[in-house]
């Protein structure tokens, strides 16, 4: 059988980088490695070929090669995902979707054949017997009680990509997240109990990895990666050990919750084991609003001291935000601006809340008779409930502080911030040709016809100052500057600057969902 697994395209995004990836001579931020993996599931005598649209465009004889069509992805996807359904459908080929969307949005998918929900390991005979009824059916396979263990899942299809096309590679160690945040959707589709992969297959995923080739950064996308502490502990070493052993080819990042700054000894292992930087859900200074969305683990210490420890130790610090809490009141932005301003964090994605199908906060806003229209996890709009604070000051505050949070001067100003408190700096490789031809088209690009070139060089030479090593840093940082400026001012205010002007036109969004009981 002739399997075809077609990964969406990405619109443009903040955590997609688009407006950077020429610079870095790229075509997408990172891989389907979800599609991978379940390229990686399909039983002996089936051939495999994975297209990803962000990289390459789907060709009629791809899609005549063809016996079934699998693709998936995430809800800002679903524009281009539903193509690939209508262009099968157009070559009589049954197709399945799956992912993050059909998972939480099934609904959207009536023209698919199979709408496949949840975690695919273990279920794959199940999938080809639904595509098996031809491309005339429509199957929803929802995701059944118990979550698979992550000992079932195989080394992904890395060889089904072209590597050298993506800024990093991904793969996953554990799925789910212990802690109980009102607004997240992880712990409903993946649970709160962590499950994780055996060291063993970490390193076989690496191995994979370095026989194809590949060289860099590999994201860990781990919604937790220390949600079971002990387990990750046990990990490091091994991970360590390997990559002394193969001259430190990998440069890893992953998301982790902020008590990891209670945890010298493990912030230690991780930087020994070549992790260089960390996503955390830092969300708000605002103590309120964090004991209403149930984040208890950032109550546990200041956060700007647990910021100042995970960077002291050699992680750079990614950070998220949101505004709109309940008790947020108009005070929020100043309060958001002043804790960033004196953080060392670069990359701050800060969002208005949105309440995701399935989550707490979507029970309890329904059962206030709050909610709106559903979203598509899109934080850069109106918000999809009626706000407790007046929905015209929201919008233009939030516009307020991304104006200021990703204008040059406040950008470069986190940048040198991270460079004069960031800790010590494993030794890195050389740099390879790819990483020359971006620095190139970055000092031509930004630092000679850019309009933040003084900002740049002088960026550069602090870099300098610091040392050889961080001057990689410091250009990586032009890149991603480079995206997030342009995104902020050409997506993101004109988007605001809609929103308000509805908000100000009295357009009420519609509200969707009557109150529960109403
Ligand atoms: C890594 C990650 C990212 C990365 C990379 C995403 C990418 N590919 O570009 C980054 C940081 C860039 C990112 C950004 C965003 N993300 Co994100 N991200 C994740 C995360 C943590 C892991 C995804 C992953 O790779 N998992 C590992 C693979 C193995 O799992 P999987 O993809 O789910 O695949 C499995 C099953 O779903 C299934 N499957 C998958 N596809 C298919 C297809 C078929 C046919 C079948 C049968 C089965 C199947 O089989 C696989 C094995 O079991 C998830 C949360 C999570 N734990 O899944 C959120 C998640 C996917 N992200 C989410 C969102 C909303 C976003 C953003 C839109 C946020 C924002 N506004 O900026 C952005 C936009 C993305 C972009 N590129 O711009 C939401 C999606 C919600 C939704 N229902 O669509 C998630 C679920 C988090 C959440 N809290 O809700 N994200």
């Amino acid at each position: 059988m002739n399997v075809l697994i077609v990964y969406p395209l990405f619109p443009v995004t903040y955590w997609g980088f688009q407006y950077g990836l020429r610079l870095a001579g790229k075509r997408a931020s990172l891989p389907p490695l979800g599609l991978a993996t379940v390229a990686a599931l399909l039983p002996e005598g089936c051939r495999a070929r994975l297209v990803d649209l962000n990289v390459r465009a789907l060709r009629d004889g791809d899609l005549r090669w063809a016996d079934v069509v699998l693709t998936g992805g995430l809800l800002i996807q679903v524009e281009s995902l539903l193509e690939v359904v209508a262009r099968a459908h157009a070559f009589r080929v049954p197709v399945a979707v799956g992912g993050p969307a059909p998972t939480t949005s099934p609904e959207l998918f009536g023209d698919a054949n199979v709408v496949f929900r949840g975690e695919a390991e273990g279920r794959i005979a199940e999938l080809l017997r639904a595509l098996g009824r031809g491309s005339g059916e429509h199957v929803v396979l929802d995701a059944p009680a118990r979550f698979p263990e992550m000992t079932t899942v195989p080394v992904p299809r890395y060889d089904l990509l072209d590597l050298s096309q993506y800024v990093s590679v991904s793969l996953q160690y554990s799925r789910g997240c212990p802690f109980q945040c009102e607004f997240c959707d992880v712990i409903e589709i993946f649970g709160r109990r962590p499950r994780v992969k055996k060291p063993s297959q970490i390193i076989a995923e690496l191995e994979a990895l370095h026989r194809l080739g590949y060289r860099g950064t590999v994201f860990f996308v781990d919604d937790n990666f220390i949600g079971n502490k002990l387990a990750v502990k046990r990990l490091l070493p091994v991970v360590r050990d390997w990559q002394r052993k193969h001259g430190r080819p990998f440069q890893f990042y992953t998301e982790a919750s902020v008590d990891l700054a209670s945890d010298p000894a493990l912030l230690r292992e991780l930087v020994e084991a070549g992790f260089s930087s960390v996503f955390l859900g830092i969300e708000t200074p605002s103590v309120k609003a964090l004991e209403q969305a149930g984040k208890t683990q950032n109550l546990r210490l200041d956060l700007s001291e647990a910021v100042d420890r995970i960077t002291r130790a050699g992680l750079e610090v990614m950070g998220g935000f949101i505004v709109g809490f309940d008790s947020d009141d108009p005070g929020i932005f100043a309060q958001q601006r002043e804790f960033l301003a004196r953080q060392p964090i670069p990359l701050a994605m800060v969002g208005i809340l949105t309440a995701l199908p399935g989550t707490a906060l979507w029970r309890r806003l329904a059962a206030e008779g709050r909610l709106r229209e559903r979203s598509n996890g899109d934080p850069f709009s109106r918000p999809n409930f009626a706000p407790m604070m007046d929905e015209r000051e929201l919008l233009r505050g939030y516009a307020g502080l991304m104006e200021w949070l990703y204008s040059p001067e406040a950008y470069y100003g986190r940048c040198a911030a991270r460079l004069e408190r960031a800790g010590p700096l494993p030794a890195a490789g050389s740099l390879s040709l790819d990483g020359v031809a971006a620095l190139l088209r970055t000092v031509w690009h930004v630092g000679i016809l850019g309009s933040s070139r003084r900002l740049f060089w002088g960026l550069m030479a602090q870099a300098v100052r610091r040392g050889r090593g961080r001057l990689r840093e410091a250009v990586v940082h032009a890149v991603q500057g480079e995206h997030l400026i342009r995104y902020t001012r050409e997506q993101v205010l004109p988007r605001m600057a809609l929103a308000l002007a509805a908000v100000s036109a009295g357009e009420p969004l519609p509200v969707a969902l009557p109150a529960v009981g109403a």
